[in-house]
């Protein structure tokens, strides 16, 4: 299966109108290892590849441990629902992963969207309570070490636009842990949680702004994505 300019075009009209799109097929695996400059011609169809973060457009997401303080992209196991770069005053807009060698057990990439995040604290016995500090521009997470620099600033997870900006395991000293656990606890277990499996040469793009990701858990020291994050253009 191949991907088509056709496709692309449709690809943009679903992220446009859901947050997300997938695209499969696509010839950017050759021998099991990533075509990096394939990838960043696939990426630069839906906005401008950012090196913001590391010096490179393209990061492997690739395990080299199993313990669980490591950052997402270095370590097995799961990842919790979160937005990238939450921690930047002006996040990259777009999000895209693309699977190299996805795991043999697991990693299966989890999506939630803004309203459906806002949906899943509904009935909670302080449902407007939570939603209230969640818009409160409140919020600060920790910069990780290799990309100091950003200066301080506070942010609202839900503004109420439509837009979500979020990160449990990251939060700054003096959040509201109260809130953020129950916020995370629903999120996690909201059954608008859409499970995405990507084959060897699919890829998802997100809207980092609109669409929350992750991925279920997996051991498979062999998983190997690559992300890229992307700027609407120009
Ligand atoms: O491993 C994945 O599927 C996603 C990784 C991720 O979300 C990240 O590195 O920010
Ligand atoms: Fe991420």
């Amino acid at each position: 299966m191949k991907a088509s300019i056709d496709d692309f075009q449709a690809a943009k009209e679903t992220l446009a109108h859901r947050g997300w799109a997938v695209l499969r097929g696509l010839p950017f695996v050759h021998d099991g290892e990533p075509d990096i400059s394939s990838i960043l011609r696939t990426a630069a169809c839906f906005g401008r590849p950012s090196d913001r973060e590391g010096g490179t457009p393209a990061w492997a997401v690739r395990p080299a441990s199993d313990d669980a303080r490591q950052t997402f992209s270095r370590r097995t196991g799961g990842a919790t629902l979160h937005t990238d770069a939450q921690y930047r005053r002006v996040p990259e807009h777009l999000v895209c992963l693309f699977a190299v060698r996805p795991a043999d057990d697991g990693g299966t990439t989890r999506i939630l969207s803004a309203s459906d995040a806002r949906t899943a604290l509904r009935g909670h016995e302080r449902e407007h309570r939570l939603l209230e500090r969640l818009a409160r521009p409140d919020w600060a997470w920790r910069v990780p070490a290799p990309f100091d620099g950003e200066p301080p600033f506070r942010a609202a997870v839900l503004p109420g636009d439509g837009t979500i900006r979020w990160r449990v395991d990251n939060l700054a000293a003096g959040a509201d842990r109260e809130t953020a656990r129950e916020f995370a606890q629903r999120l996690e277990t909201a059954p608008q949680v859409i499970e995405l499996r990507l084959g060897v040469g699919d890829a998802v793009v997100l809207d980092n702004r609109r669409v929350l990701h992750g991925r279920t858990f997996f051991a498979d020291r062999r998983r190997f994505m690559v992300r890229v994050r992307l700027w609407d253009r120009p």
